[in-house]
């Protein structure tokens, strides 16, 4: 137990460009996008999983309970397109690379999500979501794949702000498709593609075989787990739009009830060598890779809390070190059979992460402390172990 009190969390929404107080009741519900597991964890990934670990850890010190749920993209272009090119069999890649992904969120000491969902398994689930919106008049079809028609909701454009032109370019971007002819809309997404030769397939009962589209995967999963309105969608930032836009739509047309959600958090971006970190651009540190190159992956994550999540950010060798130096401090600090008092130091993490998870904040208090404790000592026998529990609990720092 840590001494004194949880606080309430307030968090950035993108929908409403403010911080919002989240007083989530007894029981939380948050849904966090999760892989398409076709290459190992890079730093980006952690960064946003970890940034998302903070705001179970403020609930779970609030004596909130928990639902968080995360999906897996485990079928999807880019996954068919990697397995095409080694020649590997595509449950085999998102098998394998899921496996990995879930040892690396276990080092770095991301709590798990209650419910990890595959976009396979909730196939069932989205067939008569599909049917439902295409029988409502919101989706129709076009040689036989099905799409949403985001003018079926008038509300569609809350969550990201963004103009037309903008929302087009990013949908071109981001694995939309507003150049084919045909579309009501340029922009609207699919939410059911008709099998194709060389594909899997599944059965879709009145759809036709195929397979789900991206956004209504993330909406029947988290319709299904945690109902309408729930805490927090989080994600990147690159899935404002068009992926939490078009999720949101969905819902909002599926249930006539709005929001979607009460918060959509983002994440920044983190890039090396200036470009967003990213598969495709192939400039990747990975999770896997520094584990076995024997770095700590306590060490790792320090590194990764030393950005406010809502700041894009550059990877580098430099930070890992610095982080190493800091978590070496840290624990020489704890280590001592006393010192400086600790009561304040918790209040002020605690402080820094409940105002939108502000973990640079937390850790300069961190390191008051410990220079304090090199410094001066104290004579508080009980001090290391306190902070020690606390930075555990809180920011996930094993000492
Ligand atoms: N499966 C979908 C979400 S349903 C997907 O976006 N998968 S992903 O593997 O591409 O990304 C997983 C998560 O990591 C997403 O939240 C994404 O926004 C985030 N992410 C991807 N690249 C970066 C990056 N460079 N920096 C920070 N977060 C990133
Ligand atoms: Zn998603």
């Amino acid at each position: 137990m840590l001494p004194g009190t949880g606080r309430d969390l307030r968090l950035h929404d993108t929908a409403t460009g403010g911080l919002v107080t989240l007083d989530p009741g007894p029981e939380a519900r948050i849904y966090v996008c999760g892989i398409t597991p076709y290459d190992a964890t890079h730093m980006g990934h952690a960064a946003t999983y970890t940034a998302f670990d903070l705001v179970q850890r403020v609930w779970l010190d609030n004596k909130r309970q928990v639902h968080y749920v995360q999906n897996v993209t485990d079928v999807d272009d880019p996954l068919l397109v990697r397995a095409a090119e080694t020649g590997e069999e595509w449950t085999a890649l998102a098998d394998r690379e899921t496996d990995l992904f879930r040892d690396d969120m276990t080092a770095l000491r991301n709590l798990p999500p209650r419910e990890f969902v595959g976009a396979v398994e909730a196939i069932p689930r989205i067939v008569p979501l599909v049917e439902r919106l295409r029988d409502a008049g919101a989706a129709y079809e076009l040689d036989g794949d099905i799409y949403f028609s985001v003018e079926s909701d008038p509300r569609f454009g809350s969550v990201s702000g963004l103009d037309a032109a903008t929302m087009r370019e990013l949908s071109a971007e981001r694995g939309g498709d507003p150049e084919r002819p045909g579309k009501k809309n340029p922009l609207d997404p699919l939410l059911w593609s008709a099998e194709r030769a060389g594909e899997p397939s599944w059965d879709g009962g009145s759809l036709g075989r195929g397979r789900p589209g991206w956004h209504i995967e993330c909406v029947a999963i988290s319709l299904d787990h945690l109902g309408m309105t729930f805490d927090v969608q989080g994600g990147g930032s690159d899935l404002i739009f068009p992926h939490h836009e078009m999720g949101a739509s969905h819902a909002q047309v599926l249930t006539g009830q709005f929001p979607f959600a009460r918060a959509y958090v983002h994440s920044g971006l983190v890039a090396l060598d200036g470009e967003k970190m990213s598969k495709s651009r192939g400039n990747l540190v990975f999770v896997s890779q520094l584990r076995r190159d024997g770095i700590d992956s306590v060490a790792v994550r320090l590194a990764l809390l030393d950005h406010h999540y809502r700041t894009d950010w550059e990877w580098t060798a430099h930070g890992l070190q610095h982080a190493q130096e800091r978590l070496a401090r840290w624990r020489d600090a704890v280590s001592r059979p006393e010192g400086p008092h600790a009561e304040g130091l918790v209040e002020e993490i605690r402080a820094a992460l409940a105002e939108d998870l502000d973990s640079p904040a937390a850790l300069a208090a961190v390191d008051r402390w410990a220079a304090l404790q090199r410094t001066e000592g104290g004579t508080d026998t009980g001090a290391p172990g306190v902070v020690s529990r606390a930075v555990d609990a809180l920011l996930g720092v094993a000492l």
